[in-house]
């Protein structure tokens, strides 16, 4: 970079994480010529992928779409082998990134990131071990679902047996062979769970609050010739996913289901829950997520599956979510969980009618009845979107604290930027559609425009990039309004923070699309990072709005 200041500096970017965002920054960042220090808490590379090492962990996009398209070599030479990687397989993939560009000598591990602080005209970013990194940039690529949800459970500390959050998951692995296990949390983590704990243990009681939609995954092995057929059209499919609202290449447009007798639109159901996965079941007709009577249909159905597999009617009914409407929370993809409440050892205890009401030494009571177990495993979900990055105190010009900024709500221009934060750029972050579909497809969006932002202020001569507090709030409404016109704000979930007790309630994903996101991003950065203040010095009093 330019000027003497800069060039003191350790390195032009910091980025806290290694995952899909923190490989794809590194990388990018050095073919640009910047240097790059990426500081990763865990001891491999993966983020997401590298902590829920939890039996039954797997992707709910599938593979071929959830993966790097930036390197069509990469994307030619690797095989997956199956429609939705498993952990394992995604976190090999990560690792094979890392290695084939060289991206490791950019990365320490083990480090975990405790402060980052504006100077005046960079970043100075302190770890838990006592050490500074300072660089122009700080980009925090430290993912949506990466700060578990603190357990708000009574009496958890007295348990005297193993308890852990599932992305704590012991690395050793965990003996279920002759236990009693308690799975407390049925979203997407526990769905995965529940029927591969089963299987090795004595007893398994599955802790429900609230029910979810969940529906067949549809996971099968890849054939091969399938593969090649993908790879033959690799550059044109991933063309197409880029101009889609989910970063997933979009299929053969249904029709709507609105006109269409109970017995055609049943013959369409049955043909999408035989295909399985989100995709397939949330646009079987147009206008699912529309039209209240075909989301009706369509709910009804996924009940009726529930009462046709599982066996004990009490059961199966307590599984069935009847509170909010179809898709209104992330779908669950599963693959046996219904049938593992058929097993003799699996017990599903309905805290709606039997409320938690502590942990003791030895196990926990719920409505009054006391259970004995020797293992709770806490599949209770994260401080989504925003936790990771208010998890470090991260202070901007005058030692204003982001947490502070942040009281009401996070906020943040296009999802990219706050005000009050020059050069401080999320990836990811509250404002952006990432978690609303495929998070890779989103963080190369994501880290593209950043790190061209990057090269234009290099290029210019601009010292700092900074959002306006007016922009931030503009763009925080905008993210609310659109999501207030989706089915989402009717359900309380992760996506509008009131998953996490004390959290602000706020819709933090854009609602609007990938397709509509990106365009916006581009015409911004085509006119100069419209909105954006950009300064050649570095006091705010001279900055000229860019
Ligand atoms: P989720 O989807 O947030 O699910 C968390 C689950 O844990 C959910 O069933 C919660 O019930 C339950 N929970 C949370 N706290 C408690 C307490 N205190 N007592 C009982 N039950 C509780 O997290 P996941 O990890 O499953 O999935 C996150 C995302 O990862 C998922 O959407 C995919 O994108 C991948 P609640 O609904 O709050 O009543």
């Amino acid at each position: 970079m330019q000027n003497d200041e800069v060039s003191s500096r350790d390195v032009d970017v910091v980025v806290v994480g290694a995952g899909f965002s923190g490989l794809y920054l590194a990388h990018r960042a050095t073919q640009m010529g910047l240097s790059v220090q990426v500081l990763e808490a865990g001891s491999g590379v993966g983020g997401t992928w590298f902590w829920n090492t939890y039996p039954g962990a797997r992707c709910d996009v599938e593979s071929i779409d959830y993966s790097y398209s930036f390197s069509d070599e990469l994307q030619q030479g690797w095989v997956w082998s199956e429609r939705y990687a498993a952990q394992e397989e995604i976190l090999a993939y990560l690792n094979h990134v890392a290695d084939r560009f060289d991206l490791r000598r950019h990365i320490r591990f083990d480090t975990r990131v405790s402060t980052a602080e504006f100077d005046g005209s960079g970043w100075v970013v302190t770890t838990e071990q006592g050490d500074t990194v300072s660089a122009t940039f700080c980009v925090m690529a430290s993912g949506g679902l990466s700060a578990p949800k603190k357990p708000d459970i009574a009496g958890l500390d007295d348990f005297a047996g193993q308890s852990f959050h599932t992305a704590r998951w012991p690395k050793e692995g965990v003996e279920f062979a002759g236990k009693r296990v308690a799975i407390i949390g049925t979203g997407s983590t526990g769905v995965q769970l529940v029927p591969m704990v089963a299987r090795e243990a004595d007893q398994v009681y599955v802790l429900q609050r609230t029910p979810n939609y969940v529906v067949p995954a549809g996971n099968r092995p890849l054939g091969e010739g399938e593969l090649d057929t993908v790879k033959a059209t690799y550059p044109e499919r991933r063309q197409n996913a880029r101009r889609t609202a989910s970063g997933v290449p979009a299929a053969a447009k249904p029709g709507p289901g609105k006109d269409l007798s109970d017995a055609a639109r049943r013959e369409v159901y049955e043909r999408m829950w035989a295909i399985g996965g989100a995709p397939a079941i949330l646009r079987g007709f147009t206008d699912v997520m529309t039209d209240p009577g075909v989301n009706v249909f369509v709910a009804d159905f996924a009940r009726e599956k529930i009462a046709q597999t599982v066996r004990d009617p009490e059961t199966a009914e307590s599984l069935s979510q009847r509170d909010f409407p179809f898709g209104a929370k992330r779908l669950c993809l599963e693959t046996d969980y219904f049938e593992a409440y058929n097993r003799p050892n699996v017990e599903l205890v309905d805290l709606r009618k039997k409320p938690l009401e502590r942990v003791t030494a030895g196990g926990f009571v719920a409505g009054g009845e006391e259970y004995a177990v020797d293992v709770i495993l806490l599949a209770i979900g994260f401080d989504a979107i925003s936790g990771a990055v208010t998890e470090i105190d991260v202070r901007g010009r005058d030692g204003v604290s982001l947490k502070d900024y942040w009281a009401d709500g996070p906020k943040a221009t296009l999802g990219l930027q706050v005000a009050g934060f020059p050069n401080l750029f999320l990836v990811n972050g509250p404002g952006s559609p990432a978690v609303l579909g495929n998070v890779v497809a989103f963080a190369e969006q994501h880290v593209e425009w950043i790190t061209d932002c990057i090269g234009y202020l290099r290029d210019n001569g601009v010292g700092t990039i900074e959002t306006t507090p007016e922009s931030d709030e503009t763009w925080a409404d905008h993210v609310d309004e659109v999501g207030g016109q989706t089915l989402y704000v009717r359900a309380k979930s992760w996506y509008t923070g009131e998953n996490v007790p004390g959290k602000p309630r706020r819709f933090l994903p854009y609602a609007g699309g990938l397709d509509r996101y990106r365009d916006r991003c581009d015409e911004i950065a085509a006119k100069g990072y419209d909105g954006f203040v950009l300064s050649r010095e570095h006091d705010p009093a001279e900055a000229a709005s860019g």
